[in-house]
């Protein structure tokens, strides 16, 4: 492949792009195939996988329950590599055909939610929790926000170029790695001031930001914690490490793992027992 490109007048779908994915992209909305989503016996129904935009659901519900909210929930699995999202049920859930996706059930009439920063903000609001103090709303939305705008440029920007792209082409990956270390020096400096993203109280901005910003900090993104030097980046480091420490963090970080260390994987969570069974896994060896 070249690094030379003269576009035609319309772009066509021609052939799939190539790289890790390229068999799931597509340039049209809307369903695939008819599938209906299952729906368990908790209130709340999310349908998701373990990427940093699925955890940020599954770290807050562990967090809302830890705090003795009413927060049962089943998570389901959608594999995006297997299509799961063009299913006619979720796009019923999500006409974007991206996970995470909420059905919640806790009102008279079932409310779908898509977009990660709207279901961990509708589920914030629902339980008063989450949001820090009053008059740090608008700096908590801020930060969550800037996160949304964000992580693609690390995420579709960086990970794509630097881990999935069919080959390493200098010219994106250094426009990508420039904004991704930029973003990390933001969160720095912020942290530098507060022990939290918005200061003493943790939110669901830092649950947002920590699912794609803590796990490159901490290495778990792309394997390229060298190459961005992630470590130089001290009170990343510092609050990543904290939030990673959190008991319900653990426990999020796992709802619809599908890869990885096997004592990591929870497919599906229906029930706080069901974590029990991959802590004997992991003493079992
Ligand atoms: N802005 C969306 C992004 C969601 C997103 O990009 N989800 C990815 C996984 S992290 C996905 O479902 N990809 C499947 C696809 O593109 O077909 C959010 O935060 O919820």
């Amino acid at each position: 492949m070249t690094s030379e490109y003269t576009p035609p007048k319309v772009w066509t779908w021609d052939a799939e792009s190539g790289g890790r994915f390229a068999s799931i992209n597509r340039p049209i909305a809307g369903p695939t195939h008819d599938k209906e989503l299952p729906v368990g016996k908790h209130p709340f129904q999310l349908y998701s996988l373990a990427t940093p935009n699925g955890q940020k659901a599954g770290v807050l519900f562990e967090e809302l329950l830890a705090a003795g909210h009413d927060a049962e929930y089943d998570a389901w699995l959608i594999n995006i590599g297997d299509g799961d999202q063009f299913g006619s049920g979720f796009v019923d859930v999500n006409p974007n055909s991206k996970i995470p996706a909420l059905l919640d059930r806790s009102g008279d009439t079932p409310v779908r939610v898509f977009e990660s920063g709207a279901i961990l903000l509708h589920l914030a609001e629902k339980f008063g929790a989450f949001l820090g103090k009053p008059e740090e709303r608008a700096e908590m939305l801020s930060w969550l926000f800037w996160q949304m705008g964000s992580a693609p440029y690390l995420g579709g920007g960086f990970g794509h170029f630097y881990a999935y792209a069919p080959s390493k082409m200098e010219y994106p990956i250094n426009r990508f790695a420039m904004e991704t270390k930029r973003q990390l020096d933001v969160l720095d400096r912020n942290l530098a001031e507060r022990k939290f993203m918005t200061g003493d109280d943790y939110t669901i901005a830092d649950i947002a930001i920590w699912c794609w910003y803590g796990n490159l900090a901490l290495g778990r993104q792309y394997e390229a914690a060298e190459f961005l030097d992630v470590t130089s980046y001290k009170n990343v480091q510092r609050w990543a490490q904290e939030i990673d420490a959190r008991p319900a963090v653990k426990r999020g970080r796992m709802v619809n793992k599908a890869t990885g260390p096997i004592e990591e994987q929870l497919h599906e969570r229906h029930d706080a027992s069901d974590f029990d069974l991959r802590t004997q896994d992991k003493l079992a060896g």
